[in-house]
């Protein structure tokens, strides 16, 4: 065995030191067309990422500008819960909006 410690007793220790790993962070990303309107996207980032009216105008003039846009970073669990409430919300208004989600 070229480890000593993978078939010893003393291979099954309590981490003793108190360093925490950071929880990997996912970005929600909104990504642009040209059916859903400015209102819908505003009203999403409001209630769905509790962005202000004024982050959440800015947030949706970058993706209207610009393709795509984070809407958010979060615990993968969040962002999934997050980009589904988006793609629920568009559907039931009958809009193609569509959230990604990226590792950050
Ligand atoms: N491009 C849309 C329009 O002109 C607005 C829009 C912005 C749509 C952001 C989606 O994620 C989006 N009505």
């Amino acid at each position: 065995m070229a480890d000593p410690r993978e078939h010893s007793d003393s291979a099954v220790k309590e981490r003793t030191d108190t360093k925490q790993q950071e929880p990997t962070l996912y970005k929600v990303v909104l990504l642009n067309d040209d059916y859903t309107t400015m209102a819908f996207v505003i009203e999403v980032l409001e209630n769905v990422f509790q962005k202000s009216p004024a982050e959440a105008y800015r947030i949706m003039m970058h993706v209207h500008l610009n393709g795509r846009g984070i809407a958010g970073v979060y615990p993968w669990e969040v962002a999934e819960t997050k980009a589904d409430a988006v793609q629920s919300l568009a559907r039931t208004a009958g809009f193609p909006l569509k959230a990604v989600i990226e590792e950050a």
